[in-house]
């Protein structure tokens, strides 16, 4: 009987329970705190630390289905998805641990027992394979595994194989735990390849592309730890990691060769064909008559056609996977990956004659397939649909005419497409580079990597340069000896020279008033890099100062830019660098930048993610992965975290550390897709300090020398930048006060103005307004005439407005609407509340509805919710209802936060 999906998983899981194994649920796919892996690409990654000796668990053996995504680094599985029936980007992975525990013995008799007592797969079929030893690597055979799978099990020594460093010593990836494995193979008989085998050679265990003998689990006897410098060190114990791919078990115990034809994948495939009006694995003659008779124009089934199938419903996965883990589509990192992924299976969905955006749609599929086993999928469904959908809306506006520059390109080209066509479809029409490669080796052809590249080059310099002086432009340029950096006293340095327009000259004298970018042989000024801003000071000489308004680096090279101040600066002379005071500002704000990443961590939890940040001399802005707006009370627990920091008066250091050794630092943070240097430079507040957790983080910028000094940390605002994520600006020190004594000042005027002491301010103001309201009830006042509505956004049609009215009768507000139409308007959202009694109505334009981001109904229903109600209507005009009155406010906010990200979105 064939067992479905469900079953297995439940089976395996409780096997090993039954055994004294202790159920753990799956990691996150982003895997916290470790900067060495994109995605979670096994079940051993969260017990790294474990194999390590660095952290314990309350349990010494455990079991799990762990999510995995092998789309790039070590294991990379991308290319293959598709072409055949047994890779995934995105699959689970079974797996039983030891920490410590049991060993070999009884983790190769418990999996035999599994196999063939549990699952009945039968024993003369199976096959192991045990470490064969490498000489060179000076890591011995495992003879032990060897001689226990005769011993243990019914297996013969005969259908024991050895197998080298490549297929039987297991590595996460360049560094870390590791160790020899066995690995379990099934023989699924002649038919399962053809009966040939892989390009006419024999079927057998690890050859490549044989799919008549296949792995299913591997159990990796975990024993040392690869260093950053390739060495291999003895852990301090032995521990035992298997892995099972979930699918690939699930299709052999469906009795099918085929894991996108088992019960795992059957309803992504049921959604598609009904969407398509194809069939996955359909490709028979009469199939084929079918559709042409059924559909004319319709596309055919075919080779392609399974093949665009398997590429969505796998792609799907990983995409609704990773951003309920928290990932968003970006052009950096991991972010990047899902963009590539959701690319190739939109343009897959072409070969399917899928020309609207789809992808979104097989999410709730998904959701309710696997929700009760990954309870993020159904509870972040909605997010889910909308990040892919919008990633996909906009993808479509570019990808036809992107496929039209190609086919043209490609009916001609000979044998190569060119890299500046390459790079044209990447910058103009956004198609990833592996993606045009795939459509190249479709037609047998190939991509000019190399020029790509230069392209790239070339580009990157050109935007890079920006304003200011086109140093990138500029050739010629010496290196800048600016070891000195992090201290900041005067220095001692030589004129070498100066950037004017685009040349660098290296002789001659700059007069009074004369621009220009100074570079001088040392320096002690830290030029702009990882979003700090880059230093401002003087240059003394012995005939006059040039004032430094920014330091700016340009390849190895510092450029200290500015002007003559007085009299005049040469070659040759010796001048006195000295950075302006204005640094210790920056330091304030990039050391309270630190804290505030890991306060909010404190406060939402490990999934948010740093997601750019700029400091300067006046604020610090800080944008980070979050799905909400914080609420009040986490703004202001933030703001306290960060400031209890401050009194602790903790140190800071900053450490320079190989980067393997800087990695295992606990908690470090970094960002992710950055290459860091080796040795790289780590930035450690308050290790060991009372309960509260290490700051450590991989930065090149100036910090304080003790927390202290930040003086008093204040945000100043909270709001959202994209879908999913936030902006934090804050302000330290002296801005600090500033701002305090700005709001202090506000608030007396307005208590002077209302003769009321400060604290009585606010609810002398609900008085008033109360008052106001009735006077304006009374006959004779205009309906809305003091309607004063918000620009929240421009568009292109107009200014979007968001606004409160005195009145909740819905005809009232909808002629509000009307008229802010009138006058321009491009959208409005209005509500009011009297007594028990909201309203809301929102208003999109038939232009600004046509750009596909934003609709009335959806509009009024994000902003209903806060007063818990809902609503609905058309794309242009919808209204809602709700209970709770004193909740407006915030549900104008919420609709103010809704169409900000939504119009950001996908640009
Ligand atoms: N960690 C081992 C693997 O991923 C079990 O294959």
């Amino acid at each position: 009987m064939s067992r479905a999906s469900d079953r297995i998983r439940r089976e395996f899981i409780e096997f090993f329970e039954a055994r004294g194994h202790t159920a753990v649920p799956s990691s996150p796919l982003l895997p916290a705190d470790d900067p060495t892996l994109l995605f979670a690409n096994a079940g051993m990654n969260q017990f790294k630390d474990v194999f390590l000796g660095a952290g314990t668990r309350p349990y010494t053996r455990a079991v799990d289905t762990q999510k995995c995504i092998r789309a790039g680094g070590k294991h990379n599985d991308l290319e293959d998805v598709g072409h055949d029936t047994v890779h995934h980007t995105f699959f689970e992975m079974l797996g039983n641990w030891s920490f410590g525990d049991y060993f070999k013995a009884e983790a190769i008799q418990w999996a035999w027992e599994l196999l063939t007592g549990v699952w009945g797969l039968p024993a003369d079929r199976l096959w192991a394979t045990v470490f064969a030893g490498d000489e060179a690597a000076g890591l011995a055979a495992d003879g032990e595994a060897a001689g226990l799978w005769p011993k243990v099990t019914d297996l013969p020594a005969a259908r024991v194989l050895r197998a080298g460093i490549k297929d039987n010593f297991w590595e996460m990836g360049e560094t870390g735990p590791c160790g020899p494995c066995t690995e379990i193979h099934i023989d699924l008989g002649d038919g399962a390849c053809g009966g040939a085998g892989h390009r006419g050679r024999a079927c057998g265990v690890n050859v490549p592309g044989c799919g008549r003998f296949v792995e299913l689990w591997n159990l990796v006897f975990i024993q040392f730890n690869r260093a950053e410098d390739g060495s291999l060190s003895e852990l301090p114990d032995r521990h035992v990691d298997t892995g099972m791919g979930f699918e690939r078990i699930c299709a052999v115990l469906q009795g099918v060769t085929d894991n996108y034809a088992t019960d795992v994948f059957a309803p992504l495939m049921a959604w598609l064909g009904e969407r398509t009006g194809l069939r996955y694995g359909a490709r028979t003659a009469a199939d084929d008559a079918d559709v042409a008779r059924e559909r004319p124009g319709a596309v055919a089934p075919s080779e392609a056609t399974d093949v665009a199938f398997r590429v969505i419903a796998d792609h799907a996965r990983a995409c609704a996977f990773a951003i309920a883990d928290g990932v968003r589509p970006s052009n950096e990192g991991r972010g990047y990956v899902i963009r590539r992924i959701l690319r190739r299976a939109a343009r897959f969905g072409r070969t399917l004659g899928l020309h609207e955006p789809f992808l979104h749609g097989l999410v709730p599929v998904l959701a309710d397939q696997m929700g009760e086993v990954f309870p993020e999928l159904a509870d972040r469904q909605e997010l889910i649909v909308e990040t892919i959908r919008g990633e996909e809306e906009a993808f479509n506006k570019t990808l036809d005419r992107g496929l039209e520059l190609f086919e043209r390109v490609a009916a001609k080209a000979q044998g190569v497409v060119s890299g500046d066509v390459a790079f044209e479809l990447y910058a103009t029409y956004g198609f990833p580079i592996d993606l045009t490669q795939l459509m190249a080796v479709e037609r047998g052809l190939k991509v000019d990597m190399a020029g790509y590249e230069e392209e790239m080059r070339r580009h990157r310099e050109v935007s890079a340069a920006g304003g200011g002086f086109q140093a990138a432009a500029v050739t010629g340029l010496p290196e800048t000896d600016d070891s000195a950096k992090y201290a900041p006293a005067p220095l001692q340095a030589k004129v070498l020279g100066w950037v004017v327009g685009e040349a660098y000259v290296s002789g001659g004298r700059l007069e009074e008033g004369a621009e220009a970018a100074v570079v001088l042989d040392r320096t002690n000024f830290y030029a702009e890099a990882g979003g700090q801003v880059g230093d401002a000071g003087r240059l003394l000489g012995p005939h006059g100062t040039f004032a430094v308004r920014r330091a700016r680096p340009a390849g190895h090279c510092v450029l200290h830019e500015g002007v003559v101040e007085t009299g005049r600066i040469a070659c040759g002379q010796s001048v006195t660098a000295e950075v302006s005071p204005r640094r210790d500002d920056v330091r304030r704000n990039h050391t309270a930048t630190h804290l505030l990443n890991w306060a909010l961590r404190e406060v939402l939890g490990e999934g948010v993610e740093q997601a750019g940040s700029i400091v300067d001399d006046e604020r610090l802005r800080f944008d980070f992965t979050c799905e909400k707006a914080l609420t009040d009370e986490q703004v202001a627990e933030v703001e306290r975290l960060v400031n209890e920091r401050v009194l602790a008066d903790e140190p800071v250091v900053a450490q320079v550390m190989p980067l393997a050794e800087a990695r295992r630092v606990p908690g470090v943070r970094a960002v992710f897709g950055e290459s860091y240097p080796d040795p790289v430079r780590v930035i450690r507040i308050g290790g060991g300090s009372a309960g509260a957790r290490e700051s450590a983080e991989f930065c090149g910028g100036t910090h304080l020398d003790r927390t202290a000094q930040a003086g008093l940390f204040k945000i100043v605002s909270e709001e959202a930048v994209a879908r999913g994520v936030r902006r934090i600006a804050a302000v330290t020190g002296r801005a600090a006060v500033a701002h305090v004594q700005r709001l202090d000042a506000a608030v007396r005027a307005a208590s002077a103005a209302l003769r009321v002491p400060p604290e009585q301010v606010p609810e002398r103001i609900a008085a008033l307004q109360k008052e106001v309201k009735k006077l304006r009830k009374r006959p004779g006042a205009p309906a809305g005439g003091g309607f004063r509505p918000e620009a929240v956004a421009e568009t292109d049609h107009g200014k979007v407005l968001v606004g409160q009215a005195e009145t909740t009768d819905a005809a009232a507000l909808r002629t509000l609407c009307d008229v802010q139409r009138q006058k321009g308007a491009a959208a409005l959202l209005v509500g009011g509340a009297e007594g028990r009694k909201v309203a809301l109505v929102a208003m999109v334009s038939e232009a600004l509805v046509g750009e596909g981001k934003v609709r009335a109904d959806e509009w009024v229903r994000a902003a209903a919710e806060a007063v818990g109600g809902s609503g609905g209507g058309k794309p242009t005009l919808a209204q809602a209802g709700g209970k709770r009155p004193g909740k407006l406010p915030e549900a104008l906010a919420a609709g103010r936060d809704w169409i900000v990200e939504r119009l950001a979105a996908g640009g």
